[in-house]
């Protein structure tokens, strides 16, 4: 079996570093796999990463009984932050399935109704918002992370960070932000013993960030203590209730702050994303977005939805779907076998062994047809999707570490676009090119839009 490719310019103990930007990893990543294929190595400083993207490759990795979710290094790094929560667990971890078994009833479909009033109020939030910013342009990412951290602090934690009453943002999305760069940069440069030294201040700088980030989680835990809680249960009521009644899924303190943490940072960094790249897409196809606008015309109205008329806007729900298509928010995400296996492709794995998968390049598989860089939502019409092959599309990633949050983030995104094309016109800068933010997850960098309220 031929051995797997690797970049041309391999240098002695660096290794692959020719043309790496610490800060756009996944770029690099995402470059490499358009010449050297569906699977394909890389050595930094004596570490070995294998890429996978192919769909046939992809497909034989979702075979939950001989792989499954390997903890890739960024999110090794992430640790610190999540401990043993749901993202940053080991699947061997008493408290990953502790866990998901607890909370998994804040994820179901009568959970999303009870959520949707709180998720419209910030809506409406929003739009107030942009109702008086007049003629200026408004930075799209900004905006959305204040709606998506807003949303998620309210309906898992009765928490409000009073975003749209901040000029600024949140100094938990600051943060937050610091945080995850720190990881994903530090991944890469962790040269033993002297990266501590040169790395120290910055160290120190990120230990600041995860006390105020915990110090943020106390602050939630207290309130509940001192208010208790009315209403149908949220993430945080499971959790407590649980620790109360001595129920075989409690979860100790420790791993209760794990859990705060990583549901304000998962619940809102990728959303956001996903609903700046929807409108950004929307902005560059105006008969795409006259096609949405009309759907929610004709299905809403003028009226605030209902909780069931969310889903009845299909179209709007394959813009974001297509979105999610060409950037998945969270790009990466890695399978190890779980004994020693043989690929389809003749690679050998130990068990342990770890692949990270590509996501957008194995969102423009040649399987999804020609064009692929293309934005055309038609791709996700029902006939085009039964015609497809399986696990072709991944961005909430697959198997039983597959995202929790997925029904409620397409349930808040869905509403939030529906609630914008309802009010606005919508025009970006003629001269924006899409910019790629990494920090962890994707974000459109710089972007902007100017509103104009529909007569
Ligand atoms: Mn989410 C896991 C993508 C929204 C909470 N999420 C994952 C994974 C992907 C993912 C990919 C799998 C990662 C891996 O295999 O290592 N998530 C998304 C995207 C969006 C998203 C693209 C929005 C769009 N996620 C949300 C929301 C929440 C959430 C909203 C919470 C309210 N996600 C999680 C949690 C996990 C996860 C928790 C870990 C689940 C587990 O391992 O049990």
């Amino acid at each position: 079996q031929a051995p797997i490719p690797h970049p041309r310019w391999r240098l002695p103990l660096l290794g692959d570093f020719v043309g790496t930007h610490p800060r756009a990893p996944l770029q690099d990543a995402l470059r490499h796999a358009r010449t050297l294929g569906p699977i394909y190595e890389r050595k930094i400083l004596g570490k070995r990463i294998v890429f996978a993207s192919g769909a046939d490759m992809v497909a034989e990795l979702s075979d939950e009984t001989r792989f499954r979710k390997h903890l890739a290094p960024a999110i090794v790094g992430l640790r610190p932050l999540g401990g043993d929560g749901l993202f940053t667990a080991y699947s061997d971890e008493p408290n990953w399935r502790k866990g998901h078994d607890l909370l998994r009833p804040a994820f179901t479909q009568s959970a999303m109704r009870s959520y949707h009033r709180t998720m419209l109020d910030v809506a409406k939030e929003l739009v107030q918002h942009w109702d008086n910013v007049g003629d200026t342009p408004v930075d799209v990412s900004a905006d959305m992370t204040k709606l998506t951290l807003e949303t998620i602090g309210r309906t898992g934690f009765s928490h409000p960070f009073d975003s749209f009453r901040r000029t600024t943002a949140h100094p938990f999305v600051d943060a937050m932000v610091g945080a995850l760069r720190h990881a994903q940069v530090r991944t890469f440069f962790k040269p033993p013993v002297i990266g501590d030294l040169v790395w120290r201040k910055r160290d120190l700088r990120n230990d600041a960030r995860l006390d105020y980030l915990n110090g943020v989680v106390d602050g939630v835990i207290d309130e509940r203590k001192r208010n208790g809680h009315d209403g149908p249960d949220d993430l945080l009521e499971l959790m407590m209730r649980a620790a109360r009644d001595n129920d075989p899924n409690r979860l100790d303190e420790r791993n209760i702050r794990h859990q705060i943490i990583t549901f304000l940072v998962a619940g809102h960094e990728t959303t956001s994303g996903a609903l700046s790249f929807a409108l950004y897409y929307l902005s560059q196809h105006p008969e795409i977005f006259a096609k949405a606008q009309a759907e929610v015309d004709a299905v809403w109205g003028t009226d605030e939805p209902e909780f069931e008329q969310i889903a009845k806007l299909r179209y709007v729900r394959r813009v974001l779907d297509e979105g999610l298509r060409l950037w998945p928010t969270a790009p990466v995400y890695a399978r190890e076998a779980r004994e020693e296996t043989t690929l389809e492709c003749g690679h050998h794995l130990d068990a342990g062994d770890g692949l990270l998968v590509l996501i957008p390049m194995l969102h423009r598989d040649p399987a999804w047809g020609d064009n692929v860089d293309e934005f055309d939502p038609d791709r996700f019409a029902p006939a085009n999707v039964k015609s497809r092959p399986a696990h072709i599309y991944k961005p909430f990633g697959t198997g039983e570490r597959a995202c929790i949050g997925r029904q409620f983030a397409i349930h808040e995104a869905v509403l939030v676009l529906g609630t914008i094309l309802q009010r606005y016109d919508i025009a970006a800068d003629p001269n924006y090119r899409l910019k790629i933010q990494e920090r962890l997850t994707l974000m459109p960098e710089g972007f902007e839009l100017r509103l104009s309220r529909r007569t």
